[in-house]
């Protein structure tokens, strides 16, 4: 993590500079001529490459084993430039039911304009994909752990799956990060993360990021992003290379939380259930074991109360943020059927597992006593 894809400086500089420019002076007209031409190295505009975000690239490429990658301004611009880059008017996609909710909505609302179909399933159930696929399905996309029901998908029998039907897999691995889980070495084509999360994980930038496992997926998404303006800044750049440096420190100890938050949550008197890869209750644990190194820090659970007591409980914490998005050093508690999937219709939250009572736990790196006892004195106050 800490020398992964280590950048040189020409001044020793410990750190990544912000190269906070937009545009790179040529030395004369011909320089100019041959860099647009490809046939000189070297940087031209920041939207087509900056070093800062090369930096990134190289460092995220070399972490989740790829040819190569691609920063984009959001995790959502890195949903978009996939789609604009693999799909087109006619082709189809199958995709996972409870991925988060504007990536689902963006190819119901936009995407379909264009001509592209689509069939969500509950793709933990390769029988369900097996079913869906059409002789027009160019992409399977795959989110897991699913944002937010922590149902995993069999990334080594989809990406066999998909392949035998020449359809190309792509995996959103933002709730593992690369420190838990490589999609690549799996099989699959493309991952990408919301590296607002995880990867930088401290809750000060939105961006992206998109790995390819091979040059000729590379270009055309390349082409996407620098043409279609989807590009992060070099001082976004900066500031999730510096997440990284202790990405594994961070993941290792909000997952020693996690497990321990899931193991209390699950013996108290007034949650119905947890979803937690840890636990052995998780439909899925075997999966886990075998396809990720480690359970992560995202805790899916139901209050036997229902939607009343999950919102008595998130009005009541102290510690926890009650806050949207995940993957911090600080702890943040969420409801998503009316905040992050809100955008999904009652019937395609239902139908994906999305409970009104489902309540979402980020966990972090705080003391584990006291967010066990923040999270006990909120259970307290449900009726
Ligand atoms: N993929 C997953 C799994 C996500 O959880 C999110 C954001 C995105 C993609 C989009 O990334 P962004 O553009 O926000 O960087 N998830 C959020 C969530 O669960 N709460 O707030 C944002």
């Amino acid at each position: 993590m800490v020398h992964a894809g280590h950048y040189h400086d020409n001044f020793g500089s410990a750190t990544v500079p912000i190269y906070q420019t937009s545009t790179f002076a040529f030395e004369n007209a011909r320089q100019g001529a041959n860099r647009f031409a490809g046939k000189e190295k070297g940087y031209i505009y920041t939207r087509i490459g900056n070093p800062t975000l090369q930096a990134l690239e190289e460092n995220m490429a070399v972490l989740e084993d790829g040819f190569g990658a691609i920063t984009t301004g959001s995790g959502m611009g890195a949903v978009s430039v996939i789609y604009m880059g693999l799909l087109q008017a006619g082709a189809h996609m199958i995709s996972t039911s409870s991925v988060y909710g504007p990536s689902r909505g963006i190819m119901e609302k936009h995407f379909s304009r264009f001509g592209v179909e689509y069939s969500y399933v509950d793709t933990s159930d390769t029988g369900q994909i097996k079913k869906a696929i059409k002789p027009n399905t160019r992409l399977l996309y795959l989110e897991t752990p699913a944002n937010p029901t922590i149902k995993l998908s069999d990334i080594e029998a989809c990406a066999k799956l998909a392949h035998e039907h020449d359809i190309l897999v792509v995996v959103d691995n933002t709730f593992s990060s690369p420190f838990l889980q490589n999609p690549l070495k799996l099989g699959a084509d493309v991952v990408f993360h919301s590296v607002t999360k995880f990867v930088n994980g401290h809750a000060d930038v939105v961006g992206g990021i998109i790995i390819t496992a091979t040059e000729a997926l590379y270009q055309p998404l390349r082409h996407v992003m620098v043409n279609l303006g989807f590009n992060m800044d070099p001082h976004q750049a900066y500031l999730v290379l510096r997440g990284i440096k202790t990405l594994s420190l961070r993941v290792e100890k909000a997952q020693e939380n996690a497990m321990t938050i899931a193991h209390w949550l699950e013996q108290h008197p007034k949650i119905k259930w947890v979803r937690y890869p840890g636990l052995k209750s998780h439909p899925q644990y075997e999966l886990a074991r075998k396809q990720m190194r480690g359970p992560g820090a995202m805790i899916s659970f139901e209050l036997k109360g229902g939607f009343d007591a999950g919102e008595q409980m998130i009005n009541s914490v102290h510690i926890a943020t009650l806050a949207v998005s995940l993957g911090g050093v600080e702890t943040l508690i969420q409801h998503p059927a009316s905040m992050t999937h809100a955008s999904l219709s009652s019937e395609a939250r239902l139908e994906a597992d999305i409970t009104d009572g489902l309540v979402r736990l980020s966990v972090g790196i705080e003391d584990v006593e006291d967010l066990i006892n923040d999270l006990s004195q909120a259970l307290d106050k449900v009726k």
